[in-house]
């Protein structure tokens, strides 16, 4: 039986090419995050995340430092399809005891990550300064802070990492996405929202206003509902910075985790995509709260992921993971949601459009949802096998190469 041969056959009947799907869904940069490692706990000063966010689980074998991380990025993404890039947190600066401040980063501290990142082939690198786990969040603010020199100590870090990042274009030749969050926030009801709100515009102007290459370094700004910790208030959220970016040419970057649970991400895509070049995005699954669970090919990142392909946004749409799960093998957390974004986008890339957008225009509403449901059960199964073969990674066994891995280098992290 060849399954492939079978599939092509049966999508071709739908006028779906799935060579073309293959080949396309092959080129789609995917921003692997490099904190799923390690629960977020970075290098330099290796705690446990703060600010709202949290990772749950104690799995044995977390990266505890550039050796052991690098190590496992580069397992993983030889069970990864497609074109990747790397994506970093400044708190994985590689000091080497060097007793520098985050507000004294420099590209050299980020050296040996362009240098794996050329190494492994990873096409671009992508960088967020570091605004948690450090002693300058103070009462939880960061940029929104009242304290002029908490204030100004982040903004020295936030245009620190715009060298940083430009470093990082020039060294792998692909422009840099620099995404913003800040957990600043009350747990309360504030006495006032504006003021802060204020000050985080004030900050962001002044690191904006440090010179950088726009052509190599596109910053964005990410929103969000809630923390934990910080239930009531969030400086940033959506229409603060949906406002900012749209006025200062910046670009918004929306994690799917950060919105009121029947809010979807799929169909802001499209509202950006009428006044932005570029849409940012941290992929994760929210349940119940941000409560970045592992990515799984469901039907909202199947939504996002139409949305990305069916308006040709495969440029325009900067696609990341983001997500840490500690209480699971954290490589096999890794592989199956990067993979599950792939499998999405081909997913969405295996769709008839055409057709299905010619029945919306005309009103044939009742043969739109039929054909919706056709579509459901097509042979998909084929041609993600066959992506998978052609991209040289394994099919449904992937699994027992993690397990060995397991057994030979993570359990003995003790
Ligand atoms: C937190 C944001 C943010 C972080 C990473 C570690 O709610 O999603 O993107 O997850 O920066
Ligand atoms: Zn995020």
């Amino acid at each position: 039986m060849n399954y492939y041969k079978t599939a092509l056959e049966i999508y071709s009947r739908y006028g779906i090419d799935t060579e073309k799907a293959i080949r396309d869904t092959d080129e789609i940069p995917v921003s692997i995050h490099c904190w799923q490692g390690d629960d977020v706990y970075g290098f330099d000063g290796a705690c446990a995340a703060s600010g709202g966010i949290q990772a749950t689980g104690n799995y044995p074998g977390r990266a505890r430092n550039f050796e052991e991380l690098t190590s496992d990025i580069s397992f993983a993404f030889s069970l990864i399809p497609g074109k990747k890039r790397l994506n970093l947190h400044a708190s994985y600066a590689v000091l080497n005891g060097e007793n520098a401040d985050r507000d004294e980063y420099r590209p050299e501290h980020f050296a040996p990550w362009a240098e794996f990142a050329k190494k492994e082939g990873i096409e671009g690198i992508d960088f967020n300064p570091t605004l948690f786990s450090h002693k300058n969040v103070k009462d939880g603010l960061t940029l929104s802070s009242p304290d002029e020199e908490i204030r100004a100590f982040w903004v020295r870090h936030c245009k620190a990492c715009l060298k940083i990042a430009e470093y990082f274009a020039d060294e792998t030749g692909s422009p840099c996405l620099m995404n913003i969050w800040i957990p600043d926030g009350f747990k309360d009801v504030p006495a006032d929202r504006l003021a802060p709100r204020l000050r985080l515009k004030k900050s962001l102007d002044e690191i904006l206003a440090e010179p950088f290459d726009r052509k190599k370094v596109t910053v964005a700004v990410e929103s969000k509902v809630f923390g934990i910790g910080v239930e009531s208030y969030t400086v940033g959220n959506s229409e603060f910075y949906l406002n900012y970016a749209a006025l200062n040419g910046i670009c918004c970057l929306l994690d799917n985790g950060h919105y009121h649970p029947t809010e979807y991400v799929s169909d802001k895509i499209p509202s950006l995509l009428a006044f932005y070049d570029k849409v940012a995005l941290h992929v994760t699954r929210g349940v119940r709260w941000d409560s970045d669970h592992v990515v799984l090919f469901e039907d909202e990142l199947k939504e996002i992921a139409k949305e990305i392909v069916r308006n040709d946004a495969q440029k325009k749409v900067l696609v990341a993971t983001d997500y840490f799960d500690a209480s699971i093998n954290r490589i096999a957390a890794w592989v199956i949601g990067a993979r599950s974004v792939r499998k999405a986008l081909l997913w969405a890339a295996l769709q008839p459009y055409e057709e299905m957008r010619k029945m919306q225009d005309s009103a044939r509403f009742t043969e739109l949802m039929a054909l919706n449901e056709e579509t459901k059960t097509l042979p998909f199964g084929g041609v993600w096998e066959e992506y998978l073969s052609r991209a040289g990674v394994p099919a449904g066994d992937w699994y027992e190469k993690v397990g060995r891995y397991e057994k030979e280098t993570l359990s003995l992290r003790k």
